[in-house]
C-alpha cells in the first residue's frame, strides 16, 4: 500500500505468532494501529495504541472498537484443545467484539478463520470457497461458528468480513502436510492487505495458502479480493520428503485437519 488508506486499525491476538509479524507489516497501512491481546504485547510505540484485556470480557471489549476504520481478528484460542477456553475467547469472545463493532459503526472485518473449519474433508478433495464446513474438533466448531457470525453480522448489520481460511503460516513448513497447506507470511500480509482493501467484499471466505504446488484449496470464488500469492512450499519439498511419512490409515493423513482431526477428547 503506497500511502495510508485508514485512520486507524485494529489488531487483536497481537502478541501472537501472526500478530508480530502483522504488527510490523500493518503499520504502513494507518495513522494509528491499536494492538490488543489478552499477554504481554510490550509498550506502544509510535503510531500505536496498546489495549490489553481478554476478549472474553464483554465490558473491556465494548470499548475497543471505538473510532476504528477496520479490524484484523487474529485473537483467541488457536489449536485444539478443551472447549472451556475456546468458548470463552472464540464464541463469546467473537461475539463481543462484532458486537463492539456493530455499537462503533465499523463496517470491515478480516476474521481468521483456519482450515479445522473443513478439517473433516479428505486430502486430495478440491474444496471452493463454498465448500461446507467439517469441523476437526472443537477449535474448528469455533472458527466455523465465526464464518457463521460474521456472516449474520453482513445479512443483519452490513459487517463486511473477509474469512482467511489460514492453512499453516509459519515461517517455514514444518512437515510434509504443510508442504500443501503452508502460507508464507509475505503472502499472509498480502492476503490481509486485499480483504482489508478490495471493494465490495460482502462476505467472502478465502483460503489462505500460498502458490504451493499440491492443491486441496480454489480461491477462484474469491478472485474479487485479487489475491494472488506469490511464494510456494518447493524449496522445503526435498528436506520434509526425507522425514518419515504417516501410514495412509492414519487419520493425519486422511483428512485435512491432519493431527487436529484425532485429539482429544478433552476434560471441559
Ligand atoms: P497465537 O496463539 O500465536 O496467537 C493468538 C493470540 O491470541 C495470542 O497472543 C493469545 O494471547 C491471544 N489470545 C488467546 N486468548 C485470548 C483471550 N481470551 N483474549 C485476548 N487474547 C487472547 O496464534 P497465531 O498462530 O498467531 O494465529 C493467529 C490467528 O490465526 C488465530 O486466530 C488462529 O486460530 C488463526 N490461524 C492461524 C494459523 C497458523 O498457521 N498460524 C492457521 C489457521 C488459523
Ligand atoms: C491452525 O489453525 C493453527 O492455528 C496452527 O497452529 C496450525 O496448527 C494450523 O492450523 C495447521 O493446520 O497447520
Amino acid at each position: 500500500m503506497a500511502d495510508k488508506v485508514f485512520n486507524r486499525l485494529l489488531l487483536t491476538g497481537a502478541a501472537g505468532g501472526l500478530g508480530r509479524v502483522l504488527r510490523e507489516r500493518m503499520k504502513p497501512w494507518c495513522n494509528v494501529l491499536r494492538l490488543s491481546d489478552i499477554a504481554d504485547m510490550g509498550a506502544a510505540q509510535a503510531g500505536e495504541e496498546v489495549v490489553r484485556c481478554d476478549l472474553a470480557d464483554a465490558p473491556a471489549i465494548d470499548g475497543l472498537l471505538k473510532g476504528v476504520d477496520a479490524l484484523v481478528h487474529l485473537g483467541g484460542v488457536s489449536v485444539e484443545g478443551p472447549w472451556g477456553p475456546i468458548l470463552a475467547a472464540n464464541i463469546a469472545g467473537l461475539h463481543n467484539v462484532y458486537e463492539s463493532a456493530r455499537r462503533h459503526g465499523v463496517k470491515r472485518a478480516v476474521f481468521a478463520s483456519s482450515n479445522h473449519a473443513i478439517g473433516f474433508h479428505k486430502q486430495g478433495e478440491v474444496l471452493d470457497v463454498n465448500a461446507p464446513p467439517r469441523p476437526d474438533g472443537n477449535y474448528g466448531i469455533s472458527k466455523a461458528f465465526g464464518e457463521d457470525l460474521s456472516r449474520f453480522y453482513f445479512d443483519r448489520y452490513g459487517i463486511e468480513t473477509v474469512c482467511m481460511r489460514i492453512g499453516s503460516s509459519f515461517p517455514e513448513p514444518r512437515d510434509r502436510r504443510m508442504l500443501i497447506t503452508w502460507l508464507s507470511y509475505n503472502d499472509l500480509t498480502e492476503l490481509v492487505r486485499c480483504a482489508l482493501t478490495a471493494p465490495d467484499v460482502g462476505h467472502t471466505i478465502v483460503y489462505g495458502v500460498s502458490n504451493n504446488r499440491d492443491k486441496w484449496w480454489d480461491n477462484s470464488g474469491a478472485a474479487h479480493l485479487g489475491f494472488v500469492p506469490k511464494d510456494s512450499s518447493e524449496p522445503f519439498r526435498a528436506k520434509l520428503e526425507a522425514t518419515a511419512a504417516l501410514p495412509e490409515n492414519d487419520p493425519a493423513k486422511i483428512y485435512q485437519g491432519g493431527a487436529f482431526v484425532k485429539a482429544g477428547p478433552y476434560e471441559n
